[in-house]
């Protein structure tokens, strides 16, 4: 064969692909892999540096498909390209990431080419996509992880870390906010590693973009600051080339590539319509198109002969040979700069060094007490000084979520200062989770802030985050009623509830200083689960750990914190947050009327449930039913804990504007209200 016509058959090779396998499944997203398929096999066969034997080398490109509704185009390229599955573990399993047989168990159980793409379940994934837009903005968090490696990381004569990043949206991608929010930043950031390619083919579900998308989107990128490129023809491939070309040659910016093309390219009938964006072609019309591609019209999920070996001598080769250099390179580097090396060993593994935890504080009793930010921020400072790939930031809260690096040589991470550590994500909350978990992706540990109540602008991505089961960190302060004055929405209620139901989410609400301290020590053990850290504003006091159990409890996400004389409760009151302390007062009430009351801080449920039962059991002996929750938020699941017959002081509405000692009288957050409750529950009055 002539290198033309093997091109246009590895090209046909992934629509075909893609096309089987739709019918096959009887649904799916034929038209995008058929229109995407030349650009596709141009990036990983002619541009992408990657070796497909080992998917996650530190320095491969990257490859995001934000549309993630086209995954068959990815799990065609991912087949034909014969790239290796790679385990949790980061070992080797001597077997391909996407079978021919998982292309035809297409969106089926077990099938490794799932629906939509999932990191965590196929290698060479490398962000989950499918919520449209998430892509994308995560592609950004990957840009600024690049350069804050390189920065950190090369040395003269030692490029470790240079690749690039490739991600691919559709329009859907382009109407949401969130790519919005995160084209902005890497505008403003001058991110010149990040390309986007946008498939511009006036197609969306409910028909032509006239319908809904009229705007000028070049314009949009160029007034980012982006470099915005067009290719008129998605099926030139030497345009596309060319154009990727220049993404490479242009500094200081990212670059935009407006590809116009035809979904369900060479469909007779359905080409051009929103018909073959989300269902199979059927077995006529597929007949048809492959005539039109000059394929055998009966032949299924067909590889031709030549096809693997064609990607073989492209992004194989090319991907090998760029991993031998580089580990030729690295180890060099590894001799001349081996404690650097060491850190990138470490944080390829999601590993801690040695020392990460030094020097943090313990906190006396005080019954004036701290913030939970405030401790947080001086944890933070800490940690971020023993672990040098720990950075972050706060979508312009930093000062009251007190997120700020401030020691000497933090730094603020910018176009022209790509060491800093502080990340100013803007007023982009969405963006700013996306971006952590881009982050993530790229083995740092990254942390985003925002106030609680603004937890639900970033929430989609912290589910990505869960889903994708990356360490990230979220932190979110005024947890509640303190910031009484500001009112109603500024106040969370169903927040807390939220996000302890989203499964491998981690969410802690620390009690006092010391369970602040304690929960990060768990947070930074966390290597494949999220955390969501939920901080007082106003100050709570620290309790005195003589009298009372060690907040090393923490780690078991509730435990017994004070109890009665000879542990023998008759109720059991139990809290999280800045309602512990409440507890502990109305507990000492109880005391002194004789009642046997313990106090159980529980600063995360996520934490409880995964103690055994028998842990579980010392802490709420089931014989124990006289049990009162105490939470300054929806009292909502609060049940799993006290039962029917417990009682539950928590929020039923949105709250009220006024300072807090009001606020706190209004609804019923009062030592007495809770030693009241509890002598309900033992039937006293
Ligand atoms: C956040 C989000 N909203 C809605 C959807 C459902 N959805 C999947 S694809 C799609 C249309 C996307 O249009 P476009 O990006 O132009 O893709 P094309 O049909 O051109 O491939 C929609 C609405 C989704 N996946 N994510
Ligand atoms: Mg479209």
């Amino acid at each position: 064969m002539t290198d033309e016509k093997i091109v246009q058959v590895a090209i046909n090779t992934i629509r075909t692909l893609s096309m089987d396998a739709v019918q096959q499944a009887k649904s799916g997203h034929p038209g995008t892999p058929m229109a995407l398929a030349p650009l596709v096999y141009t990036l990983w066969n002619r541009v992408m540096h990657f070796d497909p034997q080992d998917p996650i080398w530190p320095n491969r490109d990257r490859f995001v498909l934000s549309n993630g509704h086209a995954s068959m185009l990815l799990w065609s390229v991912l087949h034909l390209t014969r790239t290796q599955a790679v385990n949790a573990d980061y070992e080797r399993l001597g077997q391909p990431a996407v079978s021919l047989d998982d292309i035809r168990h297409f969106r089926q159980l077990a099938s490794k080419a799932p629906g939509h793409p999932e990191y965590h379940w196929v290698s060479g994934v490398e962000t989950t996509t499918g919520p449209l837009g998430q892509g994308v903005a995560t592609s950004v968090g990957m840009g600024i992880a690049q350069k804050w490696l390189a920065s950190r990381y090369n040395q003269p004569g030692f490029e470790i870390f240079n690749y690039n990043i490739y991600a691919v949206c559709g329009d859907g991608c382009l109407m949401e906010g969130v790519a919005s929010e995160a084209a902005s930043l890497a505008g403003h950031l001058g991110l010149d590693n990040l390309c986007w390619v946008y498939d511009n083919n006036h197609i969306t579900i409910e028909g032509h973009t006239r319908l809904t998308f009229t705007e000028d989107v070049a314009a949009r990128f160029l007034a980012y600051g982006w470099n915005v490129l067009r290719v008129g023809d998605a099926n030139d491939i030497e345009r596309i080339a060319h154009a990727l070309e220049v993404f490479h040659k242009t500094p200081g910016r990212p670059t935009f590539i407006i590809l116009d093309s035809h979904i369900g390219y060479g469909s007779p009938t359905k080409q051009d319509t929103s018909e073959a964006h989300g269902e199979p072609l059927g077995d006529e019309e597929i007949r048809l198109t492959k005539r039109s591609y000059g394929w055998p019209e009966e032949a299924q999920f067909l590889v031709p002969d030549g096809v693997y070996e064609h990607f073989a001598a492209g992004v194989g080769a090319r991907g090998a040979q760029a991993l031998q250099q580089w580990t030729a390179l690295f180890a060099a580097y590894r001799a001349r700069y081996p404690e650097l090396a060491t850190e990138i060993d470490l944080m390829q593994r999601r590993e801690l060094p040695a020392g990460w935890d030094r020097n943090l504080p313990v906190f006396p009793a005080d019954p004036r007490g701290m913030a939970g930010r405030d401790t947080s921020g001086q944890v933070l400072n800490v940690l971020a000084q023993n672990l040098p790939w720990l950075l972050g930031g706060s979508a312009d809260l930093g000062p009251s979520n007190r997120t700020t690096l401030t020691y000497e040589g933090a730094g603020a991470f910018q176009a022209d200062s790509p060491g800093g550590k502080n990340l100013h994500f803007g007023i982009r909350e969405h963006a700013m989770a996306a971006i952590v978990n881009g982050l993530a992706l790229s083995k740092l540990r990254a942390f985003g802030a925002t106030f609680f109540i603004f937890s639900d602008y970033a929430r989609p991505a912290i589910r990505l985050s869960a889903l994708m089961e990356l360490p990230t960190i979220f932190i979110f302060t005024h947890d509640a009623m303190g910031d009484g004055e500001d009112g109603p929405t500024h106040q969370p209620v169903e927040h807390l509830l939220a996000l302890r139901a989203m499964p491998g989410l981690v969410t802690l609400r620390p009690g006092d200083a010391n369970e602040v301290v304690e929960s990060y020590r768990y947070i930074m053990q966390l290597r494949h689960a999220p955390a969501a850290l939920v901080l007082s504003r106003q100050p709570l006091p620290t309790l005195d750990r003589r009298k009372y159990a060690p907040a090393s409890g923490v780690a078991r996400g509730a435990y017994v914190l004070a109890d009665t004389p000879g542990g023998n409760p008759e109720v059991i009151l139990i809290a999280s947050g800045s309602e512990v302390c409440l507890a502990v007062q109305a507990h000492d009430m109880l005391l002194a009327e004789g009642i046997r009351s313990r106090v159980v801080s529980m600063p995360s449920w996520d934490i409880f449930e995964h103690q055994t039962q028998a842990y579980r059991d010392s802490v709420l002996p089931p014989q124990v039913q006289a049990r009162v929750a105490v939470e300054q938020a929806s009292t909502y699941g609060w049940e799993r804990y006290v039962g029917t017959s417990g009682q539950i002081i928590g929020m039923h509405t949105f709250g009220a504007s006024a300072p807090l000692k009001e606020l706190q009288r209004k609804f019923g957050f009062e030592p007495d209200r809770v030693a009241a409750a509890a002598k309900a529950q033992l039937g006293r009055t």
